[in-house]
């Protein structure tokens, strides 16, 4: 084997025992109770998972895109909220910060969020933008050397307990309604007075993670929140959703593997009819198809993580998020009626599923972004 991959694989094993031991246990009670158990997170940063994409130098682990990804997997296929707490948190906060941020902006923060001291959150949805990232309104106004922030954001995974908010605002003039160019990004410590968290939702699935809104009441920054340009956060905030989109890519092929070993699992125990259900041709050809679909959703993100890009995100995202929706309804059905009650755990991930093919992205827009790619 490859040393690359040699080493790819022995993490992949390290965070797959994590799952095992760590997440998998807990994953009813979680969905229950709507909560992760904080120490999880504790653990995560100790283990250096958000770290992972940041070089050693910087106290990070240093890992290339697949071996990210691959951890993310594993990650998800434990329990789909902690991939995606630690995917938004490397995406958005880490990865945004590592290569915009300047050098008193990394000193300030890196070492913090590499050690999961600080959790970071991204902020960039509005209830009446949608879709339509640059239509967003919250404004930032300029105040001496500093700026003011107010505005509202909608759907804000773990905006209540991340310590950094990477918050997306107009720099431009205030009767300005849509435009790409002028939108800044901003690094919000969520202790600033003004950043206010509102309404938690309530979630078909991913019901550990709390997806807040937010409101921003005159938040005062000093200059120095401001990442890189004042004029290209729209930009900075494509650049994390190509990153963020993989992770999601790589949660989705988690969810799909946890969903296909629960199906098989069962269908090796199971008898009707005086006959294993694997036995039944009807079940071998759904197992098959599901075995497959996530072998080319994987191999799809791999290929993706290895030679990054909008495309290949866009792709791996629609890809992984449909493979992921398709195998946990199909595990439900193999199942039967134990498949669509909470005693058992195939229901949840089918819940689960249905958030990658909307978050970060909708698949319409990666089916935009994919066809606009096309005539580049
Ligand atoms: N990387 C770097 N720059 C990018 C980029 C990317 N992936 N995508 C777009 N840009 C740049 C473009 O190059 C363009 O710059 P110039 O004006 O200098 O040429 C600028 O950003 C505007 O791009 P575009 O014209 O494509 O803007 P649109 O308003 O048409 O964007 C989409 C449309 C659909 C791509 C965008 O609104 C989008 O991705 N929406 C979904 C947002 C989302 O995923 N929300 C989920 C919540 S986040 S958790």
């Amino acid at each position: 084997m490859h040393a690359a991959s040699e080493e790819l694989e022995q993490v992949r094993a390290l965070a797959r025992q994590f799952a095992e031991s760590e997440l998998r246990p807990n994953v009813e009670r979680w969905d229950r109770e709507r909560a992760l158990d904080p120490a999880v997170l504790a653990q995560l940063g100790e283990l250096g998972f958000f770290g992972m994409l940041a070089s050693e130098s910087a106290g990070g682990m240093g890992f290339d895109l697949p071996t990210y990804v691959a951890v993310l997997e594993e990650l998800a296929w434990g329990e789909p909220t902690v991939a995606l707490t630690v995917s938004i948190h490397s995406a958005f906060v880490l990865g945004l910060l590592l290569r915009h941020g300047s050098e008193a902006q990394q000193a300030r923060w890196v070492p913090k969020l590499v050690a999961g001291e600080v959790l970071g959150c991204f902020a960039l949805s509005e209830a009446q933008a949608g879709s339509d990232a640059a239509a967003q309104e919250t404004q930032a106004r300029r105040d001496g050397d500093g700026w003011v922030l107010n505005g509202r954001k909608k759907w804000v995974s773990n905006g209540r307990i991340a310590g950094l908010a990477l918050v997306t605002a107009r720099t431009d003039a205030p009767e300005a309604r849509r435009g790409t160019k002028g939108i800044g990004a901003f690094l919000v410590p969520t202790d600033s007075p003004g950043y206010v968290v509102g309404r938690r939702e309530t979630t078909m699935g991913l019901r550990p993670v709390e997806v807040v809104e937010l409101e921003l009441r005159d938040v005062r920054l000093d200059a120095d929140a401001l990442l890189g340009e004042a004029d290209a956060g729209f930009r900075y905030a494509m650049e994390g959703l190509d990153l963020g989109r993989l992770g999601i890519a790589a949660q989705a092929v988690g969810i799909a593997q946890a969903a296909l070993d629960h199906a098989v699992a069962y269908a090796g125990e199971r008898e009707q009819f005086g006959t294993k259900l694997k036995d039944f041709e009807g079940i071998q050809f759904k197992l098959a198809d599901m075995a497959t679909r996530v072998a080319a959703a994987r191999a799809l993100v791999q290929s993706a993580a290895a030679a990054p890009g909008t495309r290949a995100a866009a792709m791996a995202k629609l890809f992984a998020s449909e493979t992921a929706m398709r195998v946990t309804t199909d595990a439900v059905q193999v199942f039967g009626g134990y498949g669509y009650m909470r005693d058992y755990p195939v229901e949840k991930l089918m819940r689960d599923a249905k958030a990658t093919e909307i978050y970060e992205g909708t698949n319409e827009i990666q089916r935009v972004v994919i066809a606009r790619e096309l005539y580049r």
